[in-house]
């Protein structure tokens, strides 16, 4: 073997400094470069799960990632707290299956935010209700959905029973990548385990009275499917704040941006101008929702102006001090 032989890897699992590849067909332990991690300009630029990155094996059981190659698409959020930073949560995923239990988990306008977040991605999206076993009202429910988000992949399905899971399965064909995204609880672990054959993941009961998962899934993981293609485990977020432009939020409520050309108001923000098209035709759900995300969106483009400027502040002063000589 020629240990110095550059060639492509996919990244399974990452953590700080490490990470696990798919190589050759087999899983192997990797290590970024000091020269990878100081140029990255962000937490955003380093490998994470889903990455195509360029490696080089240093041993058999350990290779070193030296490149990130262009992510032809990635699910990302503003990182939890309150810095301005974009937390990728995968990377090169053609769809998004947005899990939800049709128990106490189940919100409309969370479903919403996370399809936002797929399609500024640009991955497409599917919304799977699970749990289906435990709700005689799942049709229902998969109508509302399909009308109030404007969304044609709709399923209820069941992990446990299997109802409607050769759909999923359909859906991810030879070579098609796939992140299953949801609260904690919702059951991607379980239909993960379904769809490999296999009890790989851990899964954990939901707390009775709300329904809420219990943070059972720890890591963001790329596994390889028996049909050919990939799937993405994720644990459930708390937060799923947004990393979108104003434009991405108008792009995702594009019902909204069509019938706000018939506004009286160029300017209209849809709130109590008279002559408003869009106030008594769209579902005042999702309308709320709107305004929300945009003002969502509108701090994020503030807090990025900011950071901008103060990096170039201290890019001044370093010039400042380098031309005095210090
Ligand atoms: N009744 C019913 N329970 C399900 C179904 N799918 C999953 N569950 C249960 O829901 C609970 C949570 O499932 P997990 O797969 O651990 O949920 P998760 O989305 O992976 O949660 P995190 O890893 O914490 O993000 C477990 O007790 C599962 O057995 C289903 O279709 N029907
Ligand atoms: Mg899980
Ligand atoms: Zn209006």
């Amino acid at each position: 073997m020629n240990t110095t032989e550059r060639t492509v890897a996919r990244v399974c699992v990452s953590q700080g400094d490490r990470a696990c590849v798919w190589m050759d067909g087999e899983i192997v332990d990797a290590l970024l470069t000091g020269a990878l991690t100081y140029a990255a300009g962000s937490a955003a630029d380093l490998p994470v799960t889903g990455d195509w990155v360029a490696v080089r094996r240093v041993e058999p059981s350990l290779a070193l990632i030296e490149e990130v190659l262009p992510r032809r698409s990635k699910i990302s959020r503003r990182a939890a707290g309150t810095r301005a930073e974009e937390q990728v949560l995968a990377a090169n995923v053609d769809l998004a299956l947005i899990v939800c239990g049709l128990d106490g988990d189940f919100n409309v306008r969370r479903l919403e935010r996370y399809l936002a977040i797929a399609r500024e991605g640009g991955a497409a999206a599917a919304i799977l209700l699970n749990k289906a076993d435990v709700n005689a009202d799942a049709r229902l429910a998969v109508e509302e959905v399909r009308r109030t988000l404007r969304v044609d992949h709709v399923v209820a399905i069941s992990a446990h029973t299997g109802q409607g899971c050769d759909v999923v399965e359909a859906m991810i064909g030879p070579g098609v990548t796939a992140v299953l995204l949801g609260s904690s609880g919702a059951g991607k672990s379980t239909l993960l385990n379904r769809i490999l054959g296999a009890a790989t993941q851990r899964t954990a009961a939901v707390r009775e009275s709300d329904s809420r998962g219990r943070h059972t899934t720890t890591h963001r993981e790329l596994m390889a499917l028996p049909s050919g293609g990939f799937l993405i485990d994720t644990p459930g977020l708390r937060e799923i704040q947004l990393w979108m432009s104003e434009a991405g939020v108008a792009a995702v409520f594009d019902d909204i941006a069509a019938l706000a050309t018939q506004c009286r108001f160029r300017d209209c923000t849809h709130n109590s101008e008279p002559g408003c098209a869009v106030r008594h035709a769209v579902d005042p759900g999702r309308l709320e929702s709107f305004h929300k995300l945009r003002r969502e969106s509108e701090r994020l483009t503030g807090a990025l102006t900011e950071k901008q400027r103060w990096r170039s502040i201290h890019k001044a002063v370093k010039q400042l001090y380098k031309l005095r000589g210090h």
